[in-house]
């Protein structure tokens, strides 16, 4: 039920200073001044009152109590906060205390989600909001904050009312069936169709960096033993995390973090140089290096340039055949012994070749602009520009522009105004899967449980 008055921790569990009780719902102020005793006998809106705070009549702790009155508060319903100390079990107990006053426990996502049904946030921004809460990076944090003030729903409610007026347009033809579209309203339509399209399609393209950001790339370190592997693993990391040693065949497991390059996330994985190997344990760890190429997305592909190459480093290129591969040149400081054609065929089947010194910590700052060029994160300000950023969102833009792109065909072509319209119909119901004019309660579902209790 809606109007059940509901309360939880908003803070993270553990020992702090302070912890802040939330309570959101018609009886939240009721709840509320049960729970804390504070002096005066008016509470006014977003104004802070100390008071003890009480449970079965006892004194348990003291605390600040802020009310913010519907509709102005995060949920668009009435809202209290009580701060308390930030002892694990004297929150527990200040949230039981207001569970006895008739607060209902919020199950995760509940407050973003009232705020949803409340009309206090559209869909997109309530997903950037978990998203600046899962926050690992500075561009994860810069894309979601911006995308939970509302710059995506920005840029889709511009597109929409183009749209809009641009189905405005074809109906009036419509209610004239005998009459075509005039030549003018044809190229005015057209001309707001081509805007339409070229918004959709930025958007639909800024998925590659979004996604870089938010979801991040699958990104294996694959080379020869020796090539120095989990050198520039630790280099990306900034932290001695891999066992690095001369002895050919150290790494066996497959290690994996995550880390920021360049403005993408990388999940990398660190892995067993590969060759020919009698060792049980070794062979092992070679057969999960293969199985994280085939599941990878991008490849750093090291080679020791220290040597000439070996016919594993020509494995090594196989395995970057027809994948996203950049290849690592390493021991930059070391005369030069790998072969010139070897270069050039590495050239011809890698992205991009870059020179490093794992061991003198040389060329992070081309790797990391490698990876940013190739995730087109130049091209995009975090801050400020409308990013799509999971596949929820991709989906329904490729399926808008689609249909914009259906209904520019039919417009050139002369078709009847009756079929342009069903196209752009379309087109905008797609579009309205972002912000959740159309999704389905499966959906809005699925995204707010992603959510922690208490927010
Ligand atoms: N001179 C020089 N030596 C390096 C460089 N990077 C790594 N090494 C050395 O090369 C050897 C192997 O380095 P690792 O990082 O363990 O190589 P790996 O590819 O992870 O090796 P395996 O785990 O055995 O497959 C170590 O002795 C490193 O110190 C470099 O840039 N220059
Ligand atoms: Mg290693």
């Amino acid at each position: 039920m809606l109007n059940e008055t509901i309360a939880a921790i908003s803070t993270a569990r553990g020992k702090g200073g302070v912890a802040i009780i939330r309570i959101s719902g018609d009886s939240a102020l009721e709840i509320a001044r049960q729970v804390v005793r504070a002096k005066p006998t008016v509470i006014e809106p977003r104004k802070c009152y100390y008071g003890e705070i009480l449970r079965d009549g006892d004194i348990i702790d003291d605390g600040i109590l802020t009310y913010f009155k519907a509709p102005h508060s995060f949920t668009g319903e009435d809202v209290c906060e009580i701060c308390c100390h930030g002892g694990i079990y004297v929150t527990q107990a200040v949230l039981e205390s207001v569970l006895s006053k008739g607060a209902k426990m919020a199950s995760a996502g509940e407050f973003t989600r009232r705020a949803y049904i409340n009309g206090k946030l559209t869909l997109s921004r309530a997903e950037a909001i978990g998203n600046v809460i899962d926050a690992a990076t500075d561009s994860q944090l810069r894309l979601s904050s911006s995308q939970a003030r509302g710059t995506l729903s920005a840029k889709i409610t511009e597109v929409r009312k183009r749209m809009l007026d641009l189905i405005a347009h074809a109906y009036a033809t419509v209610d004239y069936p005998d009459e075509d579209i005039e030549d003018v309203a044809r190229g005015d339509m057209a001309s707001a169709l081509d805007f339409v399209i070229s918004e959709l399609n930025s958007l639909k393209r800024s998925y590659r960096a979004g996604r870089a950001v938010c979801e991040g790339i699958k990104t294996a370190i694959i080379g020869k033993p020796n090539a120095g592997k989990s050198s520039l693993y630790n280099m990306l990391l900034q932290e001695n995390l891999a066992i690095v040693t001369d002895i050919a065949g150290t790494t066996r497991d497959v290690i994996e973090h995550t880390v920021s390059l360049g403005g993408a996330t990388l999940n990398l994985a660190d892995t067993a140089g590969i060759r020919e190997s009698l060792d049980t344990v070794e062979k092992i760890g070679i057969e999960r290096a293969k199985e994280k190429v085939a599941t990878s997305e991008l490849l750093f592909c090291v080679f020791d340039q220290s040597a000439k190459e070996t016919k594993e480093d020509y494995e090594i290129l196989d395995l970057a055949r027809g994948k996203n591969a950049i290849a690592v040149i390493n021991k930059t400081d070391t005369p030069r012994a790998i072969s010139k054609e070897f270069l050039e065929k590495i050239g011809t089947l890698c992205l991009k070749t870059v020179y490093i010194s794992a061991k003198n910590q040389e060329g992070y700052n081309e790797l990391a602009a490698t990876v940013n060029e190739l995730y087109e994160l130049g091209a995009i300000d975090l801050s400020h520009d409308a990013v799509i950023s999971n596949a929820r969102q991709f989906s329904a833009v490729s399926l808008a522009l689609d249909e914009a792109e259906e209904a520019k065909g039919a417009l050139t072509f002369g078709q009847t105004p009756d079929i342009v319209l069903f196209a752009l119909e379309k087109s905008l119901s797609a579009l309205d899967i972002i912000d959740a004019r159309e999704a389905s309660e499966e959906i809005v579902s699925s995204i707010f449980s992603k959510f922690c209790v208490g927010k």
